[in-house]
């Protein structure tokens, strides 16, 4: 250590992440007189919304759901454009936040925490960033969402391809010209789906190399009707609390649906066209037992193939688009604009990766079993180390140095998803175990931040130095989360809510599949009760 680094920083918070969840834990911390900073490793605020610029990124949950509740006049002056938010226009939002409520002065930008160590004696966080500036805190905040440790698969021979190569998730801030380009696309997620239709518009020629075929809905996304608009805008406090109350805090109005079984098959068609021609995943709620009931399941599966053959010309191309090992809602369910009307296209080709794996990427494309696709660009949509990625990238050590790696060697665990045994004054907002990336993030992370800032108090009130889960807490917390996935379909996919996608993870289901309503019930009965589960020292 420097002379000047033998003195670190003190803070009472230090939270990591500038996006949603970095900036309102700034605004509420501070608000309770704390000192507070942010380290952010981009230039910039937005978290997500900073890295995922790709062509046609956009949110799949409803803009006018998506904000911050926290602030009435923000709500008043923040003014959405279309039913689902633009990556640029979220961004500018996030800007807009930083800006009015004077966040970024408090934020250290290209600044990534390499190390974070427990100090026992002081009960204080000593933090240790990638160049090497030392800090430390009483509380560290992880604010580093669920989809931000990116994933690039080991393709042999990447480092040879002569073309350019790009990654939705730190796409180039500067635009892409791929006019003339013949370019290629590897993965079928969310951001594939949402690019790739914006890239064949452009493409001289693109090759979409699939390896799973995904389910994706039509979003049906236009300019928002001003009047409708200026209602909601006008109704937000009661139309947020029923997103906070409710199960999925996707949607609104949550009236009971009938099962799906219940229905005759000719009501059930009616509905789910109804809601296949309305957008978004309102189609996954419109029945109760889509994701509970295998036959139930069926049924909505069974509709969106016959829509996918429906529209899909070439029935060849069609059936390799149609998923066929995973039941519906298990992996994420897209939301899309034409992507499956892309496959129509002259200068479209889909290559199956299943029946013709990729061999190599070449210096001038990418060789599979089958043939040699030549290439000028190659984009990586291949996604992220979800929910526990980010917090494991950095070296963090609790109690007598045991490492996070090791405490979740078999997966991981957390009370709440918000604190972990053995890591005192360490809150991991959206953690694992918390409903994170199955209800909308916004309102998530603005119940975290309350709930973290509710303990924080509390630990001041009795004048305490550290507060942290009990290990019994923790168990009995993480056994619900698994016995709830347990009553689902989820666990049968191999998604990244199974942590299937990243060779060697622990297969457990990360998130609280048990309702945001009910959650929040839960936190806010252990707040009032004095937050049992939890040591204060
Ligand atoms: P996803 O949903 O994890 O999608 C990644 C895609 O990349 C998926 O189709 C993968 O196929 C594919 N993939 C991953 N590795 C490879 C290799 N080695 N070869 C071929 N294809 C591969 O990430 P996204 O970024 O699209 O979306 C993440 C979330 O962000 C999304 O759900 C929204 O919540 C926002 P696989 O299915 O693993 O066979």
């Amino acid at each position: 250590m420097t002379a000047r680094q033998s003195q670190p920083e003190p803070y009472d918070a230090v939270i990591i992440g500038a996006g949603f969840a970095g900036l309102y834990a700034l605004y509420r911390l501070r608000a309770m007189g704390l000192r507070v900073l942010a380290l952010e490793a981009a230039d910039d605020v937005g978290g997500t919304w900073y890295w995922n610029r790709y062509p046609g990124a956009r949110c799949d949950v409803e803009s006018m759901s998506y904000s911050y509740s926290f602030s009435a006049p923000l709500e008043r002056e923040w003014v959405w454009t279309e039913r689902y938010a633009s990556q640029p226009e979220i961004l500018r939002y996030l800007q807009h936040v930083a800006a009015r409520f004077e966040l970024r002065s408090l934020i250290r930008f290209k600044t990534r925490l390499a190390r974070a160590a427990y100090d026992e004696a002081a009960d204080r966080w000593q933090l240790q960033t990638e160049a090497g500036a030392a800090l430390t805190t009483r509380y560290l905040v992880m604010a580093t969402g669920c989809l931000s440790q990116p994933r690039l698969p080991p393709i042999p021979g990447l480092e040879t391809f002569g073309g350019q190569v790009l990654q939705t998730s730190a796409w180039p801030h500067a635009a892409v010209d791929f006019a003339g380009q013949r370019v290629g696309v590897i993965g079928t997620g969310s951001s594939g789906i949402q690019s790739i239709p914006q890239i064949a518009a452009q493409a001289a020629h693109l090759t979409v190399f699939q390896r799973t075929p995904n389910f994706s809905v039509p979003a049906h996304n236009a300019p928002l009707d001003p009047v409708e608009r200026r209602r909601l805008m006008d109704n937000y406090p009661p139309f947020r609390e029923q997103l906070r109350t409710s199960f999925t805090s996707l949607i609104a109005d949550e009236s009971p649906q009938p099962k799906a079984l219940e229905l005759s098959a000719a009501e059930r068609e009616r509905r789910y066209t109804q809601h296949w021609q309305a957008g978004g995943i309102r189609l996954m709620f419109c029945v109760s037992d889509v994701i509970t009931d295998q036959a139930a399941n069926d049924t909505l599966a069974n509709f969106i193939k016959d829509r996918i053959r429906e529209t899909v010309r070439e029935p060849a191309v069609a059936e390799r688009l149609v998923p066929k090992d995973f039941p519906v809602g298990t992996k994420r369910l897209c939301v899309d604009t034409d992507y499956y009307a892309t496959y129509n296209r002259a200068n479209v080709e889909l290559i199956d990766l299943r029946a013709t794996p990729i061999v190599a990427i070449t210096p001038t494309g990418v060789r599979t079993t089958a043939t040699e696709v030549p290439l000028e660009c190659l984009v990586f949509a291949t996604g992220f180390d979800a929910v526990t990625g980010a917090l494991l990238a950095v070296e963090i050590r609790g109690r007598g140095g045991e490492p996070l790696a090791q405490a979740w060697r078999d997966g991981p665990r957390a009370y709440l998803g918000l604190m972990i045994a053995g890591f005192p004054n360490l809150f991991t907002v959206t953690g694992p175990g918390s409903p994170s990336v199955l209800s909308n993030m916004v309102i998530s992370i603005e119940q975290h931040v309350d709930f973290i800032a509710g303990l924080i108090a509390h630990v001041a009130a009795q004048d305490g130095r550290a507060v942290e889960a009990q290990p019994q807490a923790e168990v009995d917390w993480v056994t619900h989360v698994h016995e709830v996935a347990q009553t689902t379909l989820y666990p049968q996919a191999n998604s990244w809510y199974m942590g299937s996608n990243i060779p060697g993870k622990p297969r457990v289901f990360l998130p609280y599949v048990g309702g945001v309503g009910p959650y929040r019930q839960k936190c806010d009965a252990i707040a009032a009760a004095g937050f049992p589960g939890f040591t204060v020292s």
